[in-house]
């Protein structure tokens, strides 16, 4: 009989990388270590009722050398979530953002490329900047590298080590660059689940400026699908963009959050921008769609939005323990 495959997960206990372990437990019969630094972002909570018998969490930094090797030498492949991930944490506090989405991608890739292990690389569509609104063109596998932000920048660094270890050393990764993510389990700072929970809790939502930028929506279990189908499929060296044509601006976006709420659809305010504001992402994932056969589940965004309105509704003691101090920290920069 054929071996049970040791999948490590750097990360896993934040958004999309817990995500990723429930549809791993769900839909395959790997088994699971995540390593995990446990930072303000992750919530233990995330990965409660998982099997132990196929799952473990281990607390330390994909940073700590000696640690990646040892659970590397016994994993049979790598999914590298780990990093950290908030823009505008980055432009107040850019180190963390070098050494783990940098140094960590590298500290990685060294053992990794020791080992002969197999490599999946999460990045994003922010490594390519912004396409103007009236753009008819989306970000393809060739776009030109442009990064904005002290996030999107060591994003893009990590996936220019990854390309180099690729092909110089062999090591056998894929990259995959996914639009922005929705869905159970993300942290209250970011744009859809703070509002969410802001009208739970009776305060208007904030939008940011004018509020046209445009973002390009996917549910995080098409995210986590899609990496599954490159990890078993996707060829090393390939870069792969995840997408699915779910472009839409903030402003509607609050509105139609507004609406599924019960609440009237004008009912936000606008606060302070972020300085260099990305106005707009679109994604073309044919190359995935085509070569790999995937296709997104989650069709209707409004249904998509409808659910993760629920499931913040139904899970008030994992998100309210960090609310205040989220908040808080938006205040103080008049957000
Ligand atoms: P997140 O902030 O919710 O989770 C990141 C996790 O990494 C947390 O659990 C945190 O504790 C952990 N971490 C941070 N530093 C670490 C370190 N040094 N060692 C080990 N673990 C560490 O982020 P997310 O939204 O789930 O994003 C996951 C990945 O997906 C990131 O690489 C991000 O760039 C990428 N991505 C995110 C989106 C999105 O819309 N959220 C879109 C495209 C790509
Ligand atoms: O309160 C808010 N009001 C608002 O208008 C917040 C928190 C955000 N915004 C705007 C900024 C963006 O245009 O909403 C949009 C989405 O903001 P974020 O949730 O911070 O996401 P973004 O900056 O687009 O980055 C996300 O997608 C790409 C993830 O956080 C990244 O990790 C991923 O790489």
């Amino acid at each position: 009989t054929e071996a049970v495959p040791s999948l490590l997960v750097t990360g896993g206990a934040g958004f999309i990388g817990s995500n990723f372990v429930h549809w791993l437990i769900d839909h395959t019969a790997a088994s699971v270590t995540v390593l995990d630094a446990m930072t303000y972002a992750a919530n233990e909570a995330s990965l409660t009722g998982l099997p132990a018998d196929r799952f473990r969490l281990v607390r330390g930094s994909v940073c700590d050398a000696d640690l990646v090797d040892g659970l590397v030498a016994d994993a049979d492949a790598v999914v590298h979530f780990a990093a950290e991930s908030h823009n505008d944490n980055s432009l107040e506090d850019p180190y963390p953002f070098v050494d783990t989405n940098i140094v960590g991608t590298f500290t990685l890739l060294q053992a990794v490329r020791r080992h002969g292990t197999r490599l999946h690389h999460i990045s994003t569509d922010e490594v390519y900047g912004d396409l103007a609104l009236d753009d008819p063109a989306k970000f393809t596998p060739t776009t030109r590298y442009n990064p904005s932000s002290p996030y999107s920048a060591s994003k893009a660094s990590s996936d220019m080590l990854v390309r180099a270890w690729a092909r110089s050393f062999g090591v056998a990764a894929t990259i995959s660059n996914c639009s922005n993510n929705y869905g159970p389990r993300q942290h209250v700072e970011k744009f859809i689940p703070r509002q969410i929970t802001n009208v739970i809790d009776g305060v208007r939502p904030k939008l940011y400026g004018a509020g046209l930028n445009v973002r390009d929506w996917i549910h995080v279990d098409d995210h986590n699908a899609a990496v599954w189908t490159i990890l078993e499929h996707g060829v090393p060296g390939e870069t792969y963009l995840i997408g699915a044509d779910g472009e839409m601006n903030n402003r509607d976006v609050i509105a139609m959050i507004l609406e599924l709420m019960g609440e009237p659809v004008d009912g936000f305010d606008h606060v302070n921008d972020r300085p260099g504001h990305d106005l707009r992402y679109a994604i073309d994932s044919s190359k995935l769609r085509t070569e790999l056969g995937w296709e997104p589940r989650y069709t209707s965004f409004r249904d998509g939005l409808d659910a993760t309105i629920d499931w913040y509704r139904g899970h008030e003691d994992w998100w309210r323990p960090i609310k205040q101090a989220t908040e808080a920290k938006y205040a103080r920069k008049g957000q």
